[in-house]
């Protein structure tokens, strides 16, 4: 399987399919920014407003969470950055990048049918091919004002065109489904399932904890959670605490709450 040239994303036709007020409203189509979360952070400093939403067909220094990268090549996939401005998040800030994550994975649900699961906090998973690999990420960065949410999907990825140190762990949608699919399409889907989301969160946080908890694979699982500079911690997830972290039950009975850390799935 190769990946195709697709066509560019426009401006014009993303709009067209765009069926939200506030996220999209103010939209930035690029073809290649270092980081769209970086672009975005900037137009919040300048002025930007609430729900602004940058686009690029590449990035040379795409981001990950604790200072990692993000593969992005040109014109096959979806890098986009939320800006996020506005007071009603103040109770629910944290569940924001586990809402994103959740928004990837009803779009593309609704767009292709394929069916994700969520691992803790906010990895897009996919094991259609018989291995779960990896679809898309998504880093929240606090700004002076609020926060940007970056959202990374792989869509026409090739197998080729990943790095090798990838491939066993990453995917996309090309390679789970057997076919491309329409950016455009997605991205329009994708605001709309955040500003849905977004709405429900800011209104009734329970619904989308529960929407997220129902998708989330790491749940009733062994887990062991790398942490940065510490020892793994070891443990059975028992659930997903109102403030989005995750309760371990570790082997001494102890019920530690995690609120960073990269999750390794045992059984
Ligand atoms: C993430 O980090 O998963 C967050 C990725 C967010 C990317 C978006 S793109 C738009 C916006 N602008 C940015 O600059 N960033 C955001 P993390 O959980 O740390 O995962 C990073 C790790 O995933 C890397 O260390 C690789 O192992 C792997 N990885 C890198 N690129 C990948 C890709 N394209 N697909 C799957 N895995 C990848």
């Amino acid at each position: 399987m190769t990946s195709h040239d697709h066509a560019p994303l426009s401006l014009e036709s993303v709009r067209q399919r765009l069926t939200t007020h506030t996220f999209g409203a103010h939209l930035v189509i690029e073809d290649q920014v270092d980081s769209t979360n970086r672009v975005a952070t900037i137009l919040g400093q300048q002025g930007a407003s609430h729900g602004t939403v940058v686009v690029a067909e590449r990035q040379t220094h795409g981001r990950g969470r604790l200072g990692r990268s993000w593969v992005s090549p040109g014109r096959m996939n979806l890098y986009l950055s939320i800006l996020i401005q506005d007071a009603s998040i103040r109770n629910v800030g944290t569940w924001l990048p586990l809402m994103a994550a959740l928004a990837v994975r009803r779009s593309v649900n609704e767009v292709t049918g394929l069916m994700t699961t969520l691992k803790w906090p906010n990895d897009v998973m996919s094991s259609r091919t018989g291995t779960v690999r990896k679809v898309a990420g998504v880093l929240a960065e606090s700004t002076d004002r609020g926060m940007v949410i970056g959202i990374g999907l792989n869509v026409n990825m090739a197998l080729a065109d990943f790095p090798d140190d990838l491939r066993s762990t990453a995917s996309s949608l090309l390679i789970e489904l057997g076919h491309p699919v329409d950016r455009m399409v997605l991205l329009a889907k994708m605001l709309g399932a955040v500003e849905d989301l977004y709405e429900t969160l800011t209104h009734q946080p329970q619904q989308v904890m529960t929407e997220y908890r129902d998708a989330c694979d790491t749940l009733r699982k062994r887990v062991r959670i790398e942490l940065a500079a510490q020892t793994p911690l070891e443990g059975y997830a028992e659930t997903i605490a109102n403030d989005g972290a995750l309760c371990l039950k570790t082997a001494d009975g102890q019920i530690c709450e995690v609120r960073a850390g990269d999750v390794v799935h045992l059984r």
